[in-house]
């Protein structure tokens, strides 16, 4: 089976490209290792004002230590981190914007979470999504899985017990399909998320929503449907950041023939304010994102 090594060789990655991805990757061995110690809450909050959870902390602290030595990244942006950090000294000219570990309130219920991780090539960590030179995540499953795209198409691989990724799949392509999931409390709707929800299940879709954004985005790529994190009527930016979430998996929606928007736009399209800048999400078949647009855009 073909490693991620010769995936990337054969993709045309430059080298430091390639060796920034494999070390990237390779973390989520000692991720995976840490959940045993790291099954409480910190104390502490997020920018978002959210509680991090051990595990939050430990793997942001991890991540950021491994790319400052890689010498390769000039700016990194955490979903646990207030602010853009600057390694000034670095020889690559690489940005790294990263969620360490997505999903953190299944952690100590043993269900699946994931990092995401999304590399620019321009050195700047707040950047459009559609100038992502890579996006991936590694999913915390049964199995370690990789999703990537280094802009030609989506690949997934598993880690086998040496710690070797080796190709599961691709080119993966979203179908058209019926999953769907949403999140805010169903009282705080707005009228065209319910409409464009209410379409879903006439046609009989099933409801899919874990409290795991990346790994409720895995179904739908495999399966296709849909993940909203909608605008409320007690809160119209939503709850999911731009940087570290939409952007990353928007980037490898699109590569997989799918699409991701806030109701009205391309989220790629979007320059984000500031790190943590909150965003609506919606993420999944490009035929149901255009029937959402269609109702929001009435
Ligand atoms: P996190 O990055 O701190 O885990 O927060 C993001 C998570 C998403 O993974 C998930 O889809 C959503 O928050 C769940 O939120 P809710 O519990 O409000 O449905
Ligand atoms: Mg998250």
């Amino acid at each position: 089976m073909t490693t991620l090594k010769e995936y990337l060789d054969s993709a045309g990655c430059e080298p430091m490209l390639s060796d920034l991805i494999i070390l990237i990757a390779a973390q989520a061995a000692p991720i995976r290792e840490a959940f045993i110690d790291n099954q409480s809450y910190a104390g502490t909050e997020n920018t978002s004002g959210e509680r991090q959870a051990a595990l939050d902390v430990w793997s942001d602290e991890h991540l950021t230590k491994v790319i400052e030595e890689s010498g390769l990244v000039k700016e990194l942006a955490s979903e646990e981190k207030s602010d853009v950090v600057t390694f000034p000294g670095a020889k690559g000219n690489y940005a790294v914007v990263m969620d360490p570990l997505d999903g953190s309130s299944l952690i100590q219920v043993n269900l699946c979470v994931g990092t995401i991780i999304g590399i620019y090539d321009n050195g700047k960590a707040l950047s459009r999504g559609d100038e992502l030179r890579a996006a991936m995540y590694m999913l915390y499953g049964p199995m370690t899985v990789l999703t990537i795209s280094v802009g030609k198409g989506v690949y997934t691989f598993a880690m086998d017990k040496s710690g070797e990724y080796r190709m599961l799949e691709g080119p993966v392509k979203m179908p058209e399909g019926k999953i769907y999931g949403s999140g805010g409390l169903n009282k705080d709707w707005t009228a065209t998320h319910r409409e464009f929800i209410e379409s879903i299940e006439a046609e009989g879709g099933k409801l899919r929503y874990s409290g795991s954004f990346v790994a409720d985005f895995h179904q739908i790529l495999k399966y296709g449907g849909i993940y909203c994190y909608p605008a409320t009527i007690d809160n119209e930016i939503g709850k999911l950041r731009l940087v570290f979430e939409a952007n990353p998996i928007g980037f490898l929606a699109k590569q997989a023939g799918g699409a991701i928007s806030d109701g009205k736009n391309n989220l790629l399209e979007i320059s984000p304010e500031k790190s943590n800048h909150k965003t609506p999400i919606y993420v999944g078949s490009e035929g149901l994102i255009k029937r959402l647009e269609s109702i929001c855009g009435r």
